[in-house]
């Protein structure tokens, strides 16, 4: 029986019997799925929702091999438990940090890489990059070929990190071909592995991402997702805050500074989500919201899954109104 013809955006196998369903195409002919079509010529994206059972059974399928793994993570958000991913795969693997070009430059780079060094994960290199930026691909496609035990490596991480938009900008820039991969700030872009011939020595196979349930942008709708997404560099903004205040960032989160002396708060999410400082008394907004008492110790940073984070220099009693389902969490300062 012959192969059946996938998409060369997302992967999923073509059809052109049913419209409604995955994988629709009007011509057989075509080598791409109306869903990718769409989103490449009109930025027009179709929220797809994935269970993770089919993502964990490409990764067990790569257990069985020896190849080497990228693990990306999203500089900005990165999850809680990096090494969760173990549980899957038991591969070398290199920690790719993506989207360097958000951070801001005052970051440095040496202070992020020794955050994660000081986590003890199992990998064998660290990296930072930017796929827009093209920062540091040389230097991960060496360590590509210095880790590499076979021809093949696998692209793995949580969706929306910047998997695909990796992939073609190393077709780009170390083939003759040109990446032809979707990408979007949609969850979900990549539907099944891809396999891409970069050279004789060397096959990079996209797969899609894990959804993580805890992330903002599950419950938002896209006008928001694209909001939240920083297209460039932030510009963290700093609060002198007292008791009895409150941020509101967005209209998608609401932290009452409850308990704890004059702090000061540094916002690190998109420049196109608004951020204001009200009395929480005389304040209403978002108190609709599920509230979640949080305490945080001396320098530590409160994440919102999805939208970035807020460096809380002292420590202090909050309230986060948020939605339920949205993971909030404190960690040490990675600043
Ligand atoms: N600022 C910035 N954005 C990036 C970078 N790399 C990727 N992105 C953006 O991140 C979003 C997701 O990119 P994709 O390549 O589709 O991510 P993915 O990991 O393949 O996602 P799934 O296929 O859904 O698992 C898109 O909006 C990209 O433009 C980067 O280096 N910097
Ligand atoms: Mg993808």
């Amino acid at each position: 029986m012959s192969k059946k013809k996938t998409c060369i955006g997302c992967g999923i196998v073509l059809q052109d019997e049913n419209m409604s369903q995955e994988g629709y195409t009007s011509n057989i002919d075509n080598d791409i799925c109306n869903r990718c079509f769409r989103m490449k010529n009109y930025g027009d994206y179709q929220i797809v929702t994935r269970s993770n059972e089919e993502y964990i059974n490409i990764l067990r399928d790569v257990n069985k091999t020896k190849d080497l793994v990228l693990y990306i993570v999203d500089a900005l958000n990165f999850e809680k438990d990096i090494t969760s991913i173990r549980q899957y795969l038991s591969n070398r693997m290199i920690l790719v940090i993506n989207k360097r070009d958000v951070l801001p430059k005052s970051v440095k780079d040496e202070k992020l890489i020794s955050y994660f060094q000081n986590l003890n994960l199992d990998f064998a290199d660290i990296i930072i990059i930017s796929c827009h930026k093209n920062y540091h691909l040389d230097e991960l496609m060496n360590m590509i070929n210095k880790y590499k035990k076979s021809k093949k490596v696998y692209v793995v991480g949580n969706t929306n990190v910047g998997k695909s938009s990796l992939i073609n900008k190393l077709i780009k820039n170390y083939s003759e071909k040109e990446g032809e991969l979707t990408i979007s700030p949609m969850p979900s872009t990549t539907l099944n592995k891809i396999s891409i011939k970069l050279n004789d020595d060397l096959t990079i196979i996209d797969t899609p991402g894990l959804v993580n349930r805890g992330n903002i942008v599950n419950y938002v709708d896209s006008d928001h997702v694209k909001k939240i997404n920083p297209k460039k560099e932030i510009k963290p903004k700093t609060y002198q805050i007292k008791k009895n205040q409150c941020l509101v960032i967005g209209d998608l989160v609401r932290v009452d500074y409850v308990e704890g002396d004059k702090n000061s708060f540094t916002v690190f999410a998109s420049n196109d989500l608004k951020v204001k400082r009200y009395n929480s008394n005389r304040c209403q907004f978002l108190k609709n919201l599920s509230k979640i008492p949080y305490e945080v110790a001396y320098h530590q940073d409160l994440v919102i899954d999805g939208l970035g984070f807020i460096k809380i220099v002292s420590k202090a009693k909050l309230d986060i109104y948020v939605d339920i389902n949205v993971n909030v969490y404190t960690r040490n300062s990675i600043i």
